[in-house]
Formats: structure tokens, sequence, C-alpha cells
């Protein structure tokens, strides 16, 4: 912790990943408390970085939250509140917070900026009261500001337990391997898409509201994750991707027969699916697909093949920048 001599004053900073799903958390049990249905697993993107300092300070009236250089308001600021919100009631502090933060790749744009920056946050603004809290009890308080920010608290390829209490307290992520288990590579093709035009909060209630197929995806989930796990143990990408492929597949499957459909889509997502597969059957690639609530399709395949494979993204049309990510590590106070 970096504890300023001012006692109306207490800073400390945090670094956390965004994290992509492989199986995928859609619907939620509570949520007021950001409850899933069924569990999720993920890995975790160490390219994709959020640094957070949380300032504590008796002399502002209000919570502050500036990402990228640019004062927010609204929905990110009450995600944000209700963190600062928990973890002063867990110190016993009053002080409002100063909260900055800086992403290494684009914001708000569907590459998962609200798991790594809910779980930096935490992770800093525990440190900043003073607290000394477990990964768990971390991840449960990052949870509330974003459900797939439970994952990030970890690094490697992390499980969120949906948990069965009433309270929450038994649903945060759970390391399944570690970051250096596996030398997995994720390579991210953006989309120019512009601003998200559902929320993911808003697109799970309406796909359990009127889809047929959300109830056939939740009762997928959970062989999909055991098939998960038994993957990472093989370290079979073969099988991991299978898997993947189609638990996201369901998922938007799901959303696009909700009344009226939810696509998160655009051309180029398309385009993205039918190259990722041509590599892999024409080509002899390991390539597979994964796609979140948004336009962006993030492959994952082997050291060896990252090379071609961000040629041919990079050759898509409507792919307007490509990130590489190894798997990265757990969140941390620095
Ligand atoms: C996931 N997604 O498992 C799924 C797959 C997107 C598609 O979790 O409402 O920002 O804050 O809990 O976690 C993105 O939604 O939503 C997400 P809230 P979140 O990664």
């Amino acid at each position: 912790m970096n504890t300023s001599g001012d006692a109306s004053t207490a800073e400390a900073s945090a670094r956390a990943h965004a994290n992509i799903a492989l199986v995928k958390y859609w619907g939620k049990r509570d949520v007021a408390l950001n409850l899933p249905s069924r569990g999720s697993l993920s890995v975790t993107m160490g390219a994709l970085t959020t640094r957070t300092t949380v300032r504590f300070d008796a002399n502002v009236a209000a919570d502050s939250l500036v990402v990228d250089g640019i004062p927010r308001e609204g929905a990110a600021t009450e995600r944000a509140a209700r963190v600062l919100d928990l973890v002063r009631e867990r110190a016993g502090l009053v002080s409002r917070a100063v909260v900055t933060s800086s992403n290494s790749f684009p914001y708000g744009a569907g590459l998962a900026s609200s798991a790594s920056g809910m779980a930096a946050l935490a992770v800093a603004a525990s440190a900043a009261a003073g607290l000394s809290l477990t990964p768990e009890e971390l991840s449960v308080i990052a949870r509330r500001g974003s459900g797939s920010a439970s994952r990030s608290l970890h690094g490697g390829f992390v499980e969120w337990r949906a948990g069965s209490r009433a309270d929450g307290l038994d649903s945060h992520g759970v390391p399944s391997r570690p970051a250096d288990w596996w030398d997995l590579r994720v390579v991210v093709a953006l989309v120019d898409a512009g601003e998200k035009e559902v929320s993911s909060t808003r697109g799970m209630q309406h796909t359990e509201a009127t889809s047929p197929y959300h109830q056939p995806f939740l009762d997928g989930v959970d062989a999909d994750i055991e098939a998960a796990r038994r993957a990472l143990d093989a370290r079979d990408l073969t099988a991991l991707g299978r898997v993947a492929e189609a638990s996201c597949l369901r998922m938007h499957a799901a959303m696009i027969a909700a009344d009226p459909g939810l696509l998160y889509w655009r051309g180029a997502t398309v385009e993205l699916i039918r190259r990722v597969r041509r590599m892999r059957e024409r080509d002899g690639l390991p390539t597979w697909f994964t796609i979140d609530a948004g336009p962006h399709v993030k492959v994952l395949t082997l050291p060896a093949a990252v090379e071609r494979v961000v040629a041919e993204l990079r050759a898509t049309p409507g792919v307007v920048d490509v990130i590489e990510s190894r798997v990265g590590g757990p969140a941390r106070v620095e």
C-alpha cells in the first residue's frame, strides 16, 4: 500500500487484466447482487490491462472517476460507487474517492474493460482503505461492479462459481489453472463498431425474459465447464476450442432468438468466423473462436501459429486492429 502521510487521505494503485469466457455467463439469478444463474470459465488476457489508482480523500464531496483522461459519469460511475461502498462499509470509512484509471486497450468497446476495471478498482480501493482481503473476498466485491470482474482477480484459467447462497458470498472466482500451466494465445480481432447498443445486463435480462433458447443454453453450461476442465488438464486445444465455440454460439443463438432478437455481430464478425474455420479446416492451424456481447472475435491458438493468425485476421475486411495476448496473471497492488 502506498499511503500518504496526511491522515485525511490514503492512496493505492492496482493492476488487473481483462478475461474472455470460454464457457459463457449469460443470465443472473440475482440482478442487484450480480449473481449468475450458472458458473462460467475464462482465460485471463495478459495484454489487456487496466491500472487504477484510488485516493480516499476527506476533502472531496463525491466519488469521481476519470478513465483514460476523460471524466466519466452515469453507469460507469455507478458501478464504481457500488464497489467503493462495499470497501468503505468493510473498512468503516466515510471519505469519498478520487479514482483514476487507464487501459492498455480501447475502453467501453466490448473488450471486457468492466472486468479488468472493476477488479483493479476492488484491489486498489481495498489497499487504500487499509484492508487485507483474500482474492475470494476481493472477487465478491469486484463482482458487484461487474459479473465478469469476479474472474479477473485470479490469473490464468478461472472458474466463476454460481454459488447457492442468497447473499452471494460463495459466488466468486476460483483458480482453475495458473497462467504458466499452458502457453495458450488469444488473438483479438477488433471490428469497427462504435458504442455498444445494449449493455450486457440489459441483454441478459431481455434474453432470459423472451428467448425460448435461454433455458437450453443454461442447461448446457455445467457439462461445458466439465469438458473445459478436462481439456485444460490435458492441454488439449481441440477439445477446449470445441467447447468454447459451442458455448459462444449457443449463447448468441439464445440472444438472436429473443423477442426482438439481439444481435451483437457485424458483417466482419461473420467473415472472421468463416476465416477462423478455414484456417483450421483447410490450413490445419489450431484456431478456435469465441465472441462476447459485441462484434469482436477472439481466436484461441498456439505460439507457432500466432504470426499466421495475426496476418489472416488483419487481412479480413472490417478489422481495425489486432491484439495478441498471452495468458495473464492475477490482479495485484503495485
Ligand atoms: C462472459 N459476458 O461470460 C459473458 C459472455 C459477455 C458475454 O460477462 O451485467 O460486464 O456487469 O454482470 O460481466 C459481460 O457482462 O455483465 C459478460 P454484468 P458483464 O464473459
